[in-house]
């Protein structure tokens, strides 16, 4: 797998995560959901991304679609709460994220799901993550993006127009609120040549 990324030359600072106060804003959606967007939270990114891309056991998913089996076009793997990260950059980032958020939240981030989009041709279609709790109660998702950039579309569930947001190296955004369950997200294919994406989900425990 050729998962070539062309580094920044000025990022070659070490990986260390900014105040998550100051820069961040917040989108008030709808019906009680609500977007964070802090760009350029992580900095460092290229060594988070190095050791993301070449050092994570990927694991490819096939889903059953109408009559066949098709292939999740990205490739996934899931850390639980008791796994150890693979980059302690990330474990610092969900440290910060807890307790920067643990009043409004009411619980820690635990979980790491993260994806990694090899090229403009990997997506995801629209949908909520509702596997979990987020289908009946108000939680959050934080992202954190490393590599290509690429953008976040949200859209009302039941239809409306798109929001785009989008996610740069080191970018952060943050799902709240009513979002997973009232709001839909995806990330569209492109056309435009780009290179690889790691995002990195944080979710508190009994969210997927
Ligand atoms: O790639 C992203 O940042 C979004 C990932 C996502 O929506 C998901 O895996 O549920």
């Amino acid at each position: 797998m050729d998962l070539a990324y062309q580094p920044s030359m000025l990022d070659t600072v070490m990986p260390s995560v900014g105040p998550l106060t100051g820069g961040m804003v917040r989108h008030e959606l709808s019906r009680g959901a609500w977007v964070d967007h802090l760009p350029g939270w992580v900095l460092g990114s290229d060594a988070v991304l190095e050791t993301l891309l070449h050092d994570v056991d990927w694991r490819a998913e096939r889903r059953k679609m109408y009559d066949g089996v098709v292939d999740v076009p990205r490739l996934l793997r899931w850390y639980g709460e008791r796994d150890e990260l693979p980059h302690p950059l990330l474990t610092d980032a969900r440290r910060q994220l807890t307790r920067h958020y643990i009043e409004e939240l009411g619980e820690p981030f635990v979980t790491a799901g993260m994806c990694l989009y090899r090229d403009g041709r990997d997506s995801v279609a629209w949908h909520g993550d509702t596997i979990g709790r987020g289908a009946r109660f108000d939680t959050m998702v934080a992202i954190v993006s490393f590599g290509s950039p690429r953008s976040l579309l949200l859209r009302p569930r039941g239809g409306g127009d798109s929001i785009r947001f989008p996610l740069g190296h080191g970018d952060l955004i943050v799902m709240g609120g009513s979002c997973q369950r009232t709001w839909e997200h995806a990330i569209p294919k492109t056309a435009r040549p780009v290179g690889p994406r790691v995002s990195v989900q944080f979710r508190p425990t009994g969210v997927a």
